[in-house]
C-alpha cells in the first residue's frame, strides 16, 4: 500500500500537494507534516510535527507510519535565502541529505524533492534554457538547489534510490501565499487587486521570468512521481515549462477584469535575482521522456486566480 509523507505540508506547494494527493489516494494514505504545530490545517488527519533537520524524529515517522513514499518540500527560497544564507544552506542541504540518507537506510520506494530555475545564474542562455546548460547560480538557494540535484544523482546513480525532481518556475495558485520567494510578486499583485489595493511591485517593468500556474505544477509532480521507472532518464531535475511574463503583462491582464487596479514599481534586491534566472524554458526532455505539457497560459491563469479568490469564504 501507498504511504506518502509530506514534509513541509503547511507551506504553498505543500497544502496543494497534500490536498491532492488525499483525493488521489485516500486520506489515511497521505501524512502530512511541518515544522510548525499547525495541525489545524489538516483537521480531519493524522499530523506529525517535524523538523527535517531532526533525523532521529523522521526516522520514527517513517517507521512508524510504514512510509513507502516521501515528497520532501520544506525549503528557505531565494529571497529570504539572501538574508540568512548560513541558516538557508543549512535547511536545504541537510535537510535534503537527512531524507536521502534515511530513504536509503529504510528503503523508501519513491521520494520527491523540488529543485527550481534558481539553479540557473547569470551567464546560462535566457531564452529557452535547455535542460543541460551552464549553471552558475549567485544566490545560496539556487547553489542550494544546484547542489541538491547533484546528491539526487548520486544517491541515485550509487544506492538505487528512486528519486524525482522537476525545476519549478515561479508557481502562481490561490489556495495558500508563498513565502520569502523572488516570483511572488505574481501571487500577491491578484490578492492587491481583488483588495483594491495599489500594487507595489519589487520588480522592474519588463523583468521576464518563467511561471507556472499552480494545478499544472501539481499535475506535472504527480505525473513524474507515477510514470514508469524506464521513462525517467534525468535523474538530477527536470526543465518544466508553463509560461513565461513581465509584471507589465501580468498587470495589463488583470486589467481586463478590474479596469482601476494601479501598480507602482519600486524595484529591491529581489530584481538583481530575477535578472539573474531565464526568461524562459525548453523542456524538451520533460515532454518527450514522460508527456509533460502545460495547460494553462497567462490569460487562462488570470481568469482562474480572480475567479477563485474573489469567491466568498464558506465555513467547511
Ligand atoms: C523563488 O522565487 O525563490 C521560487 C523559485 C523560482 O524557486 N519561487
Amino acid at each position: 500500500m501507498t504511504k506518502i509523507l509530506i514534509i513541509g505540508a503547511c507551506g504553498q506547494l505543500g497544502i496543494e500537494l497534500t490536498h491532492n494527493l488525499k483525493a488521489r489516494y485516500g486520506d489515511d494514505a497521505v501524512i502530512p507534516s511541518d515544522i510548525a504545530d499547525k495541525r489545524n490545517v489538516y483537521v480531519d488527519s493524522v499530523f506529525e510535527i517535524l523538523d527535517v533537520l531532526d533525523n532521529s524524529n523522521l526516522k520514527r515517522i517513517l517507521n512508524y507510519h510504514q512510509i513507502s513514499q516521501i515528497y520532501h518540500l520544506a525549503a528557505v527560497l531565494s529571497a529570504r535565502g539572501e538574508n540568512d544564507p548560513l541558516f538557508a544552506w543549512k535547511l536545504n542541504m541537510d535537510g535534503l541529505l537527512n531524507v536521502l540518507e534515511e530513504a536509503r537506510a529504510e528503503k523508501i520506494k519513491r521520494v520527491y524533492w523540488p529543485s527550481s530555475i534558481a539553479v540557473f545564474g547569470p551567464s546560462t542562455p535566457k531564452k529557452m534554457t535547455p535542460q543541460e546548460t551552464i549553471a552558475n547560480p549567485n544566490t545560496v538557494y539556487g547553489i542550494s538547489k544546484l547542489a541538491g540535484e547533484r546528491w539526487c544523482q548520486y544517491y541515485h546513480d550509487k544506492y538505487d534510490v528512486d528519486i524525482r525532481s522537476l525545476r519549478y518556475p515561479g508557481l502562481i495558485g490561490w489556495r495558500s501565499k508563498p513565502g520569502g520567494g523572488t516570483t511572488d510578486y505574481a501571487v500577491d499583485i491578484y490578492h492587491k487587486a481583488i483588495g483594491e489595493e495599489t500594487f507595489e511591485c519589487f520588480l522592474k517593468k519588463d523583468t521576464i521570468l518563467p511561471m507556472m500556474y499552480m494545478d499544472d505544477a501539481i499535475r506535472a509532480t504527480v505525473e513524474l512521481m507515477e510514470t514508469d521507472d524506464k521513462n525517467i532518464q534525468v535523474r538530477s531535475s527536470y526543465n518544466i515549462s508553463g509560461m513565461s511574463f513581465s509584471p507589465e503583462q501580468i498587470y495589463h491582464s488583470i486589467k481586463g477584469f478590474y479596469p482601476h487596479f494601479e501598480m507602482l514599481y519600486k524595484p529591491d534586491y529581489r530584481q538583481i535575482i530575477a535578472k539573474s534566472w531565464p526568461e524562459s524554458i525548453d523542456d524538451t526532455e520533460a515532454r518527450e521522456q514522460w508527456g509533460w505539457a502545460p495547460k494553462y497560459d497567462l490569460p487562462m491563469m488570470t481568469e482562474e486566480m480572480l475567479k477563485n479568490l474573489s469567491r466568498p469564504v464558506t465555513a467547511n
